[in-house]
């Protein structure tokens, strides 16, 4: 699936603020605290309905994704327990006309665009609270219908009234198929509004696609609706379009989660270069609080991943997929022009690096972490990058930028090594062995 000039802004970002925020945060136990802990609707709701974020402040969090290097950002603006977080004219229980008083869309849009990020907005087709929604279509068609027009209703109000929306993140479309939402009649609808919104994939829960094609979860992904696919909990690439990983940046749940275990800096940072590396982008979650701050547990991280795309940003903006030599052994690789970047996830602490694999002579090699050139030996049997430091360079990844006179490319026995070419390619490694011996 092609995209087009204005919409390319999106692969080379490679790096997505996602934020899942709304009543639930009461809870402190995940985004889904009302469908899982069965709670009793009138009450979640009388608690919804009373919640009062005095202390968000969108500019707030918006300094926090620029400094994190965040490109564009993803807020829930609706959840599965229907609670809106804009002035919708299309239901009354929303942030403006609840306790709050306040368009918190409006406030996320105005200081998200003004930090210079592209605005995103999440919105959940299921509603848990809703009779529509757990009933077979078929046999309440008014009800049902009900439900889709609200659905197509507040979407176009997202798409009028907060200016340019650079992309439309759908959720929560099973049990239901595309043909019951309407979705492609609401995709059209949209790409009328906004003519380079990029929408995902999750249209339509008619089209599970199976483990073997990389689903993990099942979660109404559409093969071949919206523009970019949205792999869950895993990085799987996508080679018929562009892609996002989406990740928590604790153990697991989205929403916030208070005693929540999280995921080291280390471990964040290597969603993104592997995504990267794949081709993809990842879109990495924060749980903001009930309050309205995000937890000082995701500021820190993100910012330490600021601190290393300061340094290294140039092997992961803009760039396309690197599987040129195998690495994966120590880290991750990611291609731009003639250059080859090498991300270290494990500094082996020898002053030389051997590579065997590449077919293009090495021009030149940087240290991306310390700016210091590295001496280059292109021999018969492999290229030799010299002068490494011994320690690691840096607490996260080191960077070894590589360049070439031409695009690089790989031995003929390299790209076989991976079997996706003929073992045989192997034999000529394989040293005769005198048998008579
Ligand atoms: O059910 C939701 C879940 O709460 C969360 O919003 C994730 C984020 O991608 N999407 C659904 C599960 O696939």
């Amino acid at each position: 699936m092609a995209i087009s000039e204005n919409q390319k802004w999106f692969p080379e970002s490679r790096f997505g603020l996602f934020l899942h925020w709304g009543p639930y945060s009461l809870y402190g136990r995940g985004e889904q605290v009302l469908f899982r802990e069965h709670l009793d609707q009138d009450d979640y709701e009388a608690k919804a309905r009373a919640w009062n974020p005095e202390e968000f402040d969108a500019k707030s969090w918006a300094k926090t994704a620029r400094e994190a290097g965040f490109k564009y950002a993803v807020l829930t603006t609706r959840h599965h327990d229907s609670y809106a977080l804009w002035d919708t004219k299309y239901s009354n229980y929303n942030s403006m006309k609840c306790a709050p008083k306040r368009d918190f869309v409006r406030e996320y849009v105005d200081a998200f665009r003004e930090a210079g990020l592209k605005i995103g907005l999440y919105y959940s087709w299921a509603d848990w609270t809703s009779k529509a929604y757990w009933s077979d279509p078929d046999e309440h068609p008014e009800e049902w219908s009900a439900l889709r027009d609200m659905t197509h209703n507040q979407v176009e109000e997202l798409l009028t009234n907060y200016g340019k929306v650079d992309v439309f993140w759908f959720d929560g479309s099973w049990p239901h198929p595309a043909l019951k939402w309407d979705s492609q009649g609401l995709l059209d609808r949209m790409r009328e509004l906004q003519p380079d919104i990029l929408v995902n994939n999750r249209l339509d829960a008619d089209s599970p696609f199976t483990k073997s094609q990389g689903a993990v979860e099942f979660a109404g992904e559409s093969r071949t609706m919206g523009d970019f696919g949205t792999p869950e909990h895993h990085i799987t690439a996508d080679e018929s379009r562009i892609w996002e990983s989406c990740q928590t940046s604790t153990w697991r749940l989205w929403g916030y989660c208070r005693g929540e275990r999280w995921r080291p800096t280390d471990l964040l940072l290597d969603f993104l270069c592997q995504s990267a590396s794949q081709g993809g982008n990842l879109l990495l979650n924060a749980g903001p609080q009930p309050d309205g701050r995000l937890p000082a547990e995701f500021i820190e991280r993100s910012a330490a991943i600021g601190r290393w795309l300061a340094v290294h940003g140039e092997a992961i903006y803009g760039t396309r997929r690197g599987d040129l030599t195998e690495f994966t052994t120590k880290g991750w690789q990611t291609r731009r022009g003639n250059s080859l970047y090498l991300i270290y996830r494990f500094w082996s602490q020898e002053s030389a690096e051997r590579i065997a694999e590449l077919a293009t002579p090495v021009k030149s090699a940087t240290l991306l972490t310390t700016g210091q050139s590295l001496e280059v030996e292109n021999r018969e049997d492999a290229v030799y990058i010299k002068g490494l430091p011994l320690l690691q360079p840096t607490e996260l990844f080191p960077v070894i930028r590589l360049n070439f006179d031409s695009a690089p490319e790989a031995k003929d026995w390299a790209k076989g090594r991976l079997w996706n070419l003929d073992p045989k390619e192997m034999l000529p490694w394989v040293r005769e062995i005198d048998q008579s011996k």
